[in-house]
């Protein structure tokens, strides 16, 4: 198999588990067994698939509210996953943190957060430790757009600046606040990654919503990079409501026309097209990878849904 071959694999692995995933959760949803708010990634896969397929393992990641692509495509245990929206003892965070709350640090992801911008500093002080130990890995910080309005934001890139930290910050910018476009929030000349530049760090903005171009200019400036600190942004689209299973474009707070834009930028659709037509994969494999895929899915919601549920009385000894 060549190397463009696997990648092509691995982008689709990732994105598929990510997207049936989340598929699967959402139409479970309505059972009112999962009690937690989730913010699923249905649209935004390419980004943390190319970016997680640039991180070794001993590389650290941290994350946001909208999660489970970072946490999945790290490594991050699917069933722990699962377990923890159950409000499961089985789950990542022992079934207290649900959605926004994922932990797998055997996997090197330190976690995610329900408050805007605050894994930003614990991903830096992480960074900050790493260098102190001389070690040779980094920490990749994923962030919303939103987050490049936090105070606690610019503390932290100042810091990574100043201490030539090894972190990567990773910005999926889907233009979108919760309801509030990126031109309601921020003054329409500035570029978010030039922004970044002026504070000192390097920056780049990835011109593409194709997985395998993301992936692959993220590969060559980290290459180029010697561990100092490095800002990517990049433009991707969430399908589904800020938080919570279904769609909501009636709501019309999104132009339709920026839905369908963006639906046809799909990044599955967009590999999948490409890898056929260049016989990089065939519909074989494809189908291979999702059956085995959605196989463990099953197997996750129904152990976790078997499993004990967190006791009120055992919350003292948990927390
Ligand atoms: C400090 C803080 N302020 C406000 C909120 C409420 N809030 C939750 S998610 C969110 C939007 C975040 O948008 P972004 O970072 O761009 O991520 P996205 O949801 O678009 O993936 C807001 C304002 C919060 N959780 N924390
Ligand atoms: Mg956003």
């Amino acid at each position: 198999m060549s190397l463009k071959n696997s990648i092509i694999t691995k982008l689709l692995e990732e994105m598929y588990l990510v997207r049936m995933t989340d598929t699967h959760i959402s139409e479970k949803y309505s059972e009112q067994k999962m009690r937690c708010p989730i913010h699923l990634s249905i649209g935004q896969e390419g980004p943390s698939a190319a970016m997680n397929l640039n991180l070794k393992k001993d590389d650290l990641s941290i994350s946001y509210h909208r999660s489970h692509a970072h946490y999945l495509n790290k490594g991050g245990s699917l069933k722990k996953l699962i377990a923890e929206l159950y409000g499961k003892k089985t789950g990542c965070s022992k079934g207290v943190g649900g959605s926004m709350h994922l932990i797998d640090l055997k996997k090197n992801f330190l976690g995610s957060t329900a408050i805007v911008s605050n894994s930003i500093p614990v991903g830096v002080g992480y960074a900050f430790s790493r260098k102190l130990k001389k070690s040779n890995s980094r920490v990749c910080i994923f962030l919303g757009d939103a987050s490049t309005e936090e105070g606690v934001f610019y503390e932290s890139v100042n810091f990574a600046a100043l201490k030539n930290l090894p972190v990567i910050f990773f910005c999926e910018n889907n233009k979108y606040s919760v309801y509030s476009n990126l031109d309601k929030r921020q003054p329409k000349f500035r570029k978010i990654f030039k922004m970044v530049k002026s504070l000192g760090v390097e920056s780049y903005k990835i011109n593409s919503f194709k997985p395998l171009e993301i992936y692959s200019f993220i590969r060559k400036k980290l290459k180029k990079n010697l561990k100092k600190p490095i800002f990517f942004e990049v433009d991707t689209y969430r399908y589904y409501e800020h938080c919570g299973p279904n769609l909501d474009d009636n709501l019309n707070y999104r132009p339709k026309k920026e839905v369908r834009l963006w639906k046809g930028r799909d990044p599955i659709k967009l590999t999948e097209k490409y890898g056929l037509k260049k016989n990089l994969i065939n519909q074989d494999l494809i189908n291979n990878i999702k059956k085995k895929i959605k196989k463990n899915i099953i197997k996750s919601f129904i152990e976790a849904e078997k499993d004990k549920p967190l006791k009120f009385k055992s919350l003292n000894k948990i927390l």
